[in-house]
């Protein structure tokens, strides 16, 4: 995340590293990134709630802390969804035949390597090209990948609701957005995302999509308030960020994690809520924030969804479902859809 805090930098892209693999390049810009970033935060702070945007949760200590998530007994998407790719990568594999792998957000984790050795075990792999926010994310993840499978990457820095035109249309893509993530848009946003991604693609191309279902609320309430506060620490730790990347001074001691299902949205919501009034400055926006005792700051939500509800929203963006499938237990959906003409 830092980098984007670096305004004089603008766009950029990195000539071909011939070290590593065969082709890494990553295309920013950063300025323009966090003007937009920086004026999101002013609005939502000045909002009636508080809102923030959940990319403050991820710098290297947040990502730590995510990574630490998805281990928890309590969080089982993340192990809900790789048994799904374990099971079907070689399923999606053959169905697309596609020669490009894109991936929405962080291209680090171990699922992403089980859809990559099923596509080069099918043949027609040549190409992967992670986008994500934070532009050290992609250079590990880029450069680790370009080595070790001997594929071309090529790393594309931007926010998913304003630059997925920066992503390059070689090859036949499937373009994957796992994780859940998805579930961070309001149904405004996932509109808005699933009509530019499909404007943005071809008629022989296939989306990726991972999503949480819903469950039982005790469920998905404890798998975002862990027994052991690790969800907590993340959830402050967007905070920590703010405090340091933004010059401001929340006492973030005396804010507490709290999760909590609302069934109207069909969306679990992480707050912060102070225990004392306080009194923020927040000098990288030239802003002062005052937060009242007892008063919360929304700094998440997370969208569950039904198979049906996500077959009917990518059709109203112009998707067809392909297949789908769930774990064992019914509790995360992965679906592959094609636009339909
Ligand atoms: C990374 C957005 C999929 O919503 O489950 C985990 C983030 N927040 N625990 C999710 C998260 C709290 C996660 N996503």
């Amino acid at each position: 995340m830092t980098p984007a805090l670096d305004k004089r930098r603008l766009l950029r892209a990195s000539p071909p590293d011939k070290r590593l693999g065969r082709c890494v390049q990553v295309h920013l810009d950063a300025a323009d990134w966090a003007a937009a970033r920086d004026a999101e935060t002013a609005a939502g702070l000045t909002a009636t709630p508080k809102v923030l945007s959940p990319v403050w949760f991820y710098d290297e200590r947040g990502s730590d802390l995510f990574d630490e998530i998805t281990r928890l007994e309590e969080y089982y998407p993340t192990r809900a969804e790789r048994a799904i790719l374990a099971a079907h990568s070689g399923d999606i594999a053959r169905l697309t035949g596609a020669s490009t792998l894109v991936e929405l957000g962080s291209g680090t984790s171990d699922k992403t390597r089980l859809l990559i050795e099923a596509m080069l075990a099918a043949g027609h792999l040549d190409r992967f090209v992670p986008f994500d926010v934070s532009e050290e994310t992609l250079r590990a993840a880029a450069s680790s990948l370009a080595v070790e499978y001997g594929i071309s990457v090529r790393a594309v820095v931007g926010d998913f609701h304003r630059h997925l035109g920066r992503i390059p249309r070689v090859g036949r893509r499937v373009i994957a957005f796992l994780g859940g993530t998805i579930g961070n848009f309001d149904p405004a946003q996932r509109q808005g995302f699933l009509g530019d991604l499909r404007g943005s693609m071809g008629d022989e191309e296939w989306f990726l999509l991972g999503a949480d279902l819903v469950k039982e609320p005790a469920r998905l309430v404890a798998a975002y308030d862990d027994a052991r506060g690790v969800t907590a620490e993340f959830n402050r730790n967007a905070l920590r960020v703010l405090n340091r990347e933004l010059e401001a001074d929340f006492d973030v001691d005396a804010l507490e994690h709290v999760a909590r299902w609302n069934a109207t949205e069909s969306w679990i919501e992480m707050w912060l809520r102070s225990s004392r009034g306080q009194r923020v400055r927040v000098g990288g926006l030239d802003l002062n924030v005052d937060i009242a005792e007892g008063e919360e700051i929304r700094t998440e939500i997370s969208a569950k969804f039904t198979t049906r509800g996500i077959a009917d929203e990518l059709q109203r963006s112009g998707f067809a479902v392909e297949a789908s499938w769930t774990d064992p237990a019914g509790d995360f959906l992965l679906v592959l859809a094609r636009p339909y003409r």
